[in-house]
C-alpha cells in the first residue's frame, strides 16, 4: 500500500455524546459505588473501557437487517439466516442460540459435567471457571508458562501448555469430560492461539476420546494474528482460517456480543446428536425455543450480519491496530503492559507499576480506581479480586495483577487513545503515591461484579 495510516474503515453517522465531570464529583461517585468501577453510573464515565462485550457500534447494514426480524416464535427467517452465518464459518452441525456466552455455559456444562470433573482451558473467563464451579467441577488453567510473564514476548502467548494436557488426561481417566481453548485467550491478555496449538490440542483430545471445544468469543481477532504471524496464513483470508480453526473442534460457546459485533446474544453449537438434544432440552427450560433461545428474531439478524463484518480484513487490521497504538505509546512512556499486546485489550501490569501494594490490596482493583479518579477512564481489574477466591472459600492471589482496557468495537477514535494514553501516562507518574484498597463486603460467586471496598490507607493517593 502507498500510504501507511490505517484508518478506521467507516465513518460515523449517530453520534452519542460523552460527558466531561469534575475530579470532585468523580471522587464522591466512587465513593457512593463502595469503589467498585461496575457500581458507577455510566453516564459519570467519560471513556469506557469496562468491557468490549455488547458495548460495540452496530454498522447500518445491521440496522437494516433488524428490521427484518422475524418475530415468530418457532421456525423463523431470521434464525435460519443466523443458523446459515454460523455454520458457514463454523460447519457444526447443530447451531443453538442462546441469549449471551454464559447461558451457552450453563446449559453445555450442566448437560456435560458432575461433581469432580475437571475441565481443562488456556485460560478459563470469569463466567465459565464459576459455571464450571458451579457444577462441582475443577476448572483447571494450563496456558504455556510464557503466558504468566507479561513482558516477556511470544506470538502465541494464548496457546496451550500440550504437555500438561497429555498428563491431564493420562492421569484422569473418566474425568475430564471436555477441553476448552479460549480464542483469544481474554484473561490472560487476550493473545491468541496458534493454529497448530488448536491442532495440537485436538489431537490429544480426540487421542483420550475427549470433546474438545472453543470458548470462540474472538474468534475473528484470532483468526487475524494467525494471519499475520504463523507461517502459511498470510495468503489466507480471515474466513478461511476461521473455517479452519473450527474444524478441528467438537464444538464452541460464543458470546456474540464480542466477535458477533451486537449488543446481545450467543450460541452454542456443536455435532454430538445426543449431546445437542440434552442442551436444547435445557434451553427450553430458560432460555426458550430453540430457533430463538432468548433472543428477538432482529437480534439473531444483527449477529448474522455482523459475523460476516467481523471477517472483513480492512476492519480486522484497523481493529487490531488501534488496540497496539495504544500498547505502543504506553510502552514508549515506560508503563508497564503484557507484551505483545492482545487483540481487544490493552493490559498494564499493576505488579509491576505498583510493587509497593500487596496482592491482599489488590493493587490492580487499586490502579483501575485511580484511572477513574484522575481521568474518567472506566476499565477493569483482572486480579486476584476476580480470581482471588478459591472454591473452598480460602484465598490465593491470582497469577497476574492486570488493568485490562478493552476497547468497544468501532467506538472510539484516535484522539479518545491519545486521550486515554495521557491519562495512564500521568497516573504512572503518581504510581509511588498509590495505595491499596480493602475488601469490606463481597457476594459468594463472581463477587467483583457488586463487592465494595475502601481504600486500606485512608486515601487512594497520598500526599
Ligand atoms: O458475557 P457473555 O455471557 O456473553 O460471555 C461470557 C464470556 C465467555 N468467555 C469469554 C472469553 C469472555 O470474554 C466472556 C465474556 N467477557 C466479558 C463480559 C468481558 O468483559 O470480557
Amino acid at each position: 500500500m502507498k500510504f501507511k495510516t490505517i484508518i478506521e474503515p467507516f465513518r460515523i453517522k449517530t453520534v452519542e455524546p460523552i460527558r466531561r465531570t469534575t475530579r470532585k464529583e468523580r471522587e464522591l461517585a466512587l465513593r457512593e459505588a463502595g469503589y467498585n468501577l461496575f457500581l458507577l453510573k455510566a453516564e459519570d464515565v467519560l471513556i469506557d473501557l469496562l468491557t468490549d462485550s455488547g458495548t460495540g457500534a452496530m454498522s447500518s447494514a445491521q440496522w437494516a437487517g433488524m428490521m427484518q426480524g422475524d418475530e415468530s416464535y418457532a421456525g423463523a427467517k431470521s434464525f435460519y439466516r443466523f443458523e446459515t452465518a454460523v455454520r458457514e464459518i463454523t460447519h457444526l452441525k447443530h447451531i443453538i442460540p442462546t441469549h449471551q456466552g454464559r447461558a451457552a455455559e450453563r446449559i453445555l456444562f450442566g448437560s456435560l459435567l458432575k461433581p469432580g470433573d475437571i475441565v481443562p482451558n488456556n485460560t478459563h473467563f470469569d463466567t465459565t471457571r464459576a459455571n464450571v464451579e458451579y457444577r462441582g467441577a475443577t476448572a483447571l488453567d494450563i496456558p504455556i508458562p510464557e503466558a504468566r510473564q507479561p513482558q516477556l514476548r511470544h506470538p502465541f502467548k494464548g496457546n496451550m501448555d500440550l504437555n500438561a494436557l497429555e498428563h491431564v488426561l493420562k492421569e484422569n481417566p473418566g474425568r475430564v469430560p471436555i477441553v476448552m481453548l479460549t480464542v483469544t485467550n481474554n484473561s490472560g491478555g487476550g493473545q491468541p492461539v496458534s493454529m497448530a496449538n488448536i491442532r495440537a490440542v485436538s489431537e490429544i483430545c480426540h487421542k483420550y476420546g475427549v470433546l474438545f471445544f472453543l470458548d470462540a468469543c474472538r474468534f475473528a481477532e484470532n483468526a487475524w494474528f494467525i494471519k499475520t504471524r504463523e507461517e502459511g496464513y498470510a495468503d489466507k483470508s480471515p474466513r478461511e482460517i476461521a473455517q479452519e480453526m473450527f474444524s478441528y473442534v467438537d464444538g464452541c460457546t460464543m458470546s456474540a456480543k464480542k466477535d458477533g459485533m451486537a449488543n446481545i446474544g450467543g450460541f452454542l453449537a456443536l455435532n454430538d446428536d445426543e449431546l445437542a438434544q440434552k442442551c436444547k432440552n435445557m434451553l427450553i427450560l430458560t432460555e426458550g425455543f430453540p430457533t430463538y433461545g432468548g433472543l428477538a428474531g432482529y437480534d439473531l439478524e444483527a449477529i448474522a450480519v455482523g459475523l460476516h463484518e467481523v471477517l472483513d480484513e480492512d476492519y480486522l487490521r484497523y481493529r487490531v491496530r488501534s488496540v497496539e497504538y495504544l500498547g505502543e505509546k504506553l510502552v514508549a512512556a515506560g508503563v508497564p503492559i503484557v507484551e505483545p499486546v492482545g487483540g481487544h485489550a490493552v493490559y498494564i501490569d499493576a505488579l509491576t507499576m505498583l510493587p509497593h501494594i500487596p496482592q491482599n490490596e489488590y493493587p490492580a482493583w487499586a490502579l483501575s480506581c485511580v484511572l477513574y479518579l484522575e481521568g474518567g477512564v472506566r476499565s477493569v481489574e483482572i486480579g486476584s479480586v476476580m480470581f482471588g477466591r478459591q472454591p473452598d472459600g480460602s484465598e490465593k492471589p491470582a497469577p497476574m495483577e492486570l488493568v485490562r482496557l478493552a476497547f468497544p468495537r468501532r467506538v472510539y477514535t484516535q484522539s479518545h487513545v491519545d486521550y486515554l494514553c495521557e491519562v495512564i501516562t500521568y497516573v504512572h507518574g503518581l504510581r509511588e503515591r498509590v495505595r491499596g484498597v480493602r475488601m469490606v463486603e463481597s457476594p459468594p460467586v463472581l463477587r467483583h461484579f457488586t463487592a465494595r471496598f475502601e481504600p486500606a490507607h485512608g486515601s487512594l493517593i497520598v500526599a
